[in-house]
């Protein structure tokens, strides 16, 4: 029975049963009952492994197929009606040709199944920020961790009431034959299609696919953003608060910084770091001129390797209650689950991520490099008051980021707003497990959207230019590196709680405190402005090692970005262009 008397909704609902065919269609009302039947169901069936309930309250293990284990981003189309509009950095196909080669993937590809209709809301639903979306899947875990990642149910389709203003998204299992794998996104149609895998961002239609790709497109049409960033508090002695947000490619450290622990010289002097957001930021001009940010997600799908009471304690508490984890180790002493990096005991008695007896001294990984927790962020102990605020936060400043063993010093400032897109356009980072292929391998990846941008990118880098000159009180740009490497490929910044001292320095330039070397990439710290008071094994020479502009390496790199802009043509806006010149210029002098 449908939840809605919206015509929209319900003829596009009997489309889908008349392509899918389905047994049975249930509409999730988002009743904790319902999603109780559900979370039994899949038990049962053992879609889903229900955790030690002592220790783990309301938890769940479950376990993708092999084959299916991250993004596919060679299998990720954008259908726009041409291929330009689509860009170089994405995979195109006509969306006439996109909807009839997957039509016949669809049909008849819910029978036997059961259609989980499930109205979901990016944002809190009563903000006038928020988007609804509709997911179309043959999947429980689907609909289990969608009901963390937003808010979900009859809530939703309240709001939604008979506006025609929604996400229609359709995911089908099928068989997980990744040779007939497909994650295609209609910009102009406001529509998904996702068949054939059962993982993550593959399927939780809301995150990537609408909240990047679609949701980028309709922020390029309406003159706001839609962007791959964290959002974090810093709460000063003084009790001023100070809002950041930060680019980082996938697995490179996003939900880390979000969350992060300042150290304890700084926690005893009265800093504070609070975690509006991990993931994905939607940014808008607010009536004062600032740039506002809102979180659109209600969870954390978060990597769970490395993640342990030193590195995350915030994420680690957050996981422990109401989450479903992903593909890490079931320890079978005590029905918990443990992953690399969680801590240096390794349970015995274990079955590894494909769900095969497991014996860590062998050396083999228990747990999947991309192996995740999906947990409701009200749960993070450092959850910020402002993280449902219809408006969002008031940004500062703006942080972009990558894996880079050379190259980028720790941390730098552009010199102005569109010196800083140039810098996040340049932006490169070495390859994680996020996404299937090679690992480590440096690639281009702008403002950390290569993946999510849902069009041409040259008209992506238009559009942040353009939106700098109606901000009236920009935001200042910064990047840093996390992960600069030692010759013997060691990586030299502590990291972690410790980049709250370059997070420190990033305010203080806000402010005007401090001084900085103008270089050809734009300001490099003065080493003694970085505050190194209480941290271990490092020094101010270490320091100046990792904040070193070598013009050598630099041009090399520029190389790079001259090739990568040629890709866009004519369509690269002309002040790209013109930051390329001035900064080769600076570095051959
Ligand atoms: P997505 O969820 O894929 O978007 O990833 P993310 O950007 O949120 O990355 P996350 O914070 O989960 O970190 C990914 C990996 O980077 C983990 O293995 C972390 O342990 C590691 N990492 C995070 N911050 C740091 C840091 O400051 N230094 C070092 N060396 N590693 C870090
Ligand atoms: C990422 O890969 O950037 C993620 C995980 O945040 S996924 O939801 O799979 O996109
Ligand atoms: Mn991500």
């Amino acid at each position: 029975m449908s939840l809605t008397t919206n015509k929209a909704v319900n003829q596009w609902v009997d489309e889908m049963i008349a392509l899918t065919k389905p047994d049975q269609i249930v509409w999730i009302d988002g009743s904790e009952a319902q999603l109780d039947a559900l979370r039994a169901e899949a038990v049962a069936t053992g879609e889903m492994i229900k955790l030690n309930e002592e220790k783990l309250p309301g938890c769940y293990l479950h376990r993708t197929a092999v084959n299916d284990v991250a993004r596919v981003e060679h299998r990720t189309f954008i259908c726009t009606p041409t291929k330009e509009e689509a860009g170089p950095t994405n995979n195109w196909m006509d969306p006439a040709e996109a909807y009839d080669m997957l039509g016949k993937l669809y049909d008849g590809s819910y029978k036997g199944r059961t259609m989980y209709v499930l109205p979901f809301s990016m944002g809190v639903p009563t903000s006038p920020f928020a988007k609804v979306g509709i997911e179309l899947t043959d999947s429980i875990y689907v609909v289990l961790n969608m009901a963390i990642m937003t808010r979900i149910g009859q809530k939703v389709l309240d709001v939604l009431g008979d506006s025609e203003d929604f996400v229609h998204g359709l995911h089908a299992r099928a068989e997980l034959d990744e040779e007939k794998r497909y994650i295609v996104q209609f910009p102009q149609d406001n529509t998904i299609w996702s068949i054939n895998s059962g993982y993550g961002g593959n399927v939780l239609l809301g995150k990537k696919c609408f909240a990047l790709r679609i949701a980028s497109y309709q922020a390029k049409k309406e003159g706001w953003m839609a962007e791959h960033m964290l959002i974090l508090g810093i709460k000063k002695p003084n009790g001023e608060k100070f809002y950041v947000t930060a680019a980082f490619p996938s697995a490179c450290g996003k939900t880390n910084l979000a969350m992060l622990i300042p150290p304890e010289g700084y926690r005893k002097n009265g800093y504070e770091v609070e975690c509006v957001g991990d993931d994905i930021a939607w940014l808008r001009i607010g009536q004062d001129g600032r740039l506002w940010a809102v979180n659109p997600e209600a969870g954390f799908f978060g990597v769970a390797p490395g993640t342990n009471m030193k590195s995350n304690p915030n994420a680690l508490l957050t996981c422990q209650k109401n989450t479903i984890f992903t593909n890490v180790v079931h320890n079978l002493a005590d029905n918990t689950v443990w992953w690399e990096g969680l801590d240096k005991n390794p349970p015995a008695e274990a079955l590894n991520w494909k769900g095969e007896p497991w014996d860590a001294s062998k050396g083999e990984k228990g747990a999947h490099p991309n192996s995740r927790f999906t947990a409701p962020a009200a749960q993070c102990p450092c959850i910020s008051d402002q993280f449902e605020a219809d408006q969002g936060v008031p940004i500062s400043a703006i942080i972009f980021g990558g894996r880079r063993a050379k190259t980028a010093p720790l941390v730098y400032q552009s010199f102005d707003w569109n010196h800083g897109v140039f810098v996040g356009s340049a932006m490169a980072s070495e390859t994680t497990a996020a996404a299937t292929g090679a690992v480590g391998v440096v690639r281009r990846d702008p403002m950390a959207m290569k993946p999510f941008c849902g069009y041409n990118m040259a008209d992506y880098f238009g559009h942040w230019v353009e939106m700098g000159g109606k901000i009236g009180k920009q935001p200042k740009i910064f990047h840093t590196n996390w992960f600069r490497q030692d010759d013997e490929g060691h990586f030299v910044w502590p990291g972690f709680g410790d980049n709250m001292r370059v997070l420190e320095w990033i305010i203080n330039r806000c402010e005007d405190k401090v001084g900085a070397q103008e270089t050809a990439i734009g300001y490099v710290p003065n080493a003694e402005d970085i505050n190194l008071d209480g941290i271990k094994d490092f020094d101010i020479e270490t320091l100046k090692s990792i904040l070193t502009v070598d013009p050598e390496l630099w041009m090399e790199d520029v190389k790079g970005l001259e090739e990568f802009y040629a890709d866009f043509g004519d369509r690269m806006p002309a002040e790209m262009t013109k930051q390329l010149n001035a900064l080769k210029d600076r570095l051959s002098k």
